[in-house]
């Protein structure tokens, strides 16, 4: 299956070739900075689904090829769902997770631990030159620490407890935490539509 992945974010990468690799299906993800004259998408969507697709529609239409596209994010229950589609730029420049993070912590310093409840989310996006799009979505509960632990994942990952875990996202191994993951999720329901209608 020759399958072009839209993202700039490296992690995602490193994420995604475990997560397709192990779901049955082999991928050849090119990362969009193989693609350097396919410009930035603008999010202009306003649900995590609507982004991953218009990111995925953009590098099909450019390359010609199958793309798969991540969107993803951190809701918080007590912020109403915020940074959600925002989680990038909370902090104000896009991709700057220690400024994120730094930034939501503050934000919630006086809210007690009952009611710090959150949730990862992922839109996993299929998109062929042709139009035919497919999406599907994962989620990971949790709750928030007040301080940073673990040296793993990136974004917000030092902060999410999921539900009966004792450690943060970025204490798990990276098996662990693709396992039971937003993205894990997302991306183990769209392999088998890839094998469906991408060429082998
Ligand atoms: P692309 O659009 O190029 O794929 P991006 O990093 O801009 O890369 P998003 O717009 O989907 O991607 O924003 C995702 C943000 O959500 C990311 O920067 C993190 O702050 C957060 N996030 C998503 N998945 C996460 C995860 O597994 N662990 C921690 N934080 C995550």
């Amino acid at each position: 299956h020759r399958l072009v992945l839209a993202t700039r974010n490296a992690h995602k990468v490193t994420e995604l070739r475990a997560i397709l690799g192990r779901a049955g299906i082999s991928l050849e993800l090119l990362g969009a900075d193989a693609f350097p004259e396919v410009p930035d998408v603008r999010e202009t969507g306003v649900t995590f689904a609507e982004n991953a697709l218009l990111k995925a529609h953009a590098l099909a239409r450019a390359t010609g090829l199958p793309a798969v596209a991540d969107d993803s994010g951190l809701c918080v229950d007590v912020l109403g769902g915020a940074p959600g589609i925002f989680s990038a730029r909370w902090a104000g420049k896009h991709g700057d997770d220690q400024a994120n993070l730094d930034l939501l912590l503050a934000q919630l310093s006086d809210v007690p631990d009952e009611h710090r409840g959150a949730h990862f989310a992922c839109a996993a996006a299929l998109a062929l030159p042709d139009g035919t799009e497919r999406v599907t979505e994962g989620r990971l509960h949790g709750t928030l620490r007040r301080a940073p632990a673990g040296d793993g994942g990136f974004g917000y990952d030092p902060i999410l407890q999921p539900t009966e875990s004792d450690r943060t996202c970025a204490e798990l191994t990276p098996d662990e935490k693709n396992a039971i993951s937003h993205r894990g999720l997302a991306f183990r329901a769209l392999a088998p539509l890839v094998g469906e209608l991408v060429p082998g």
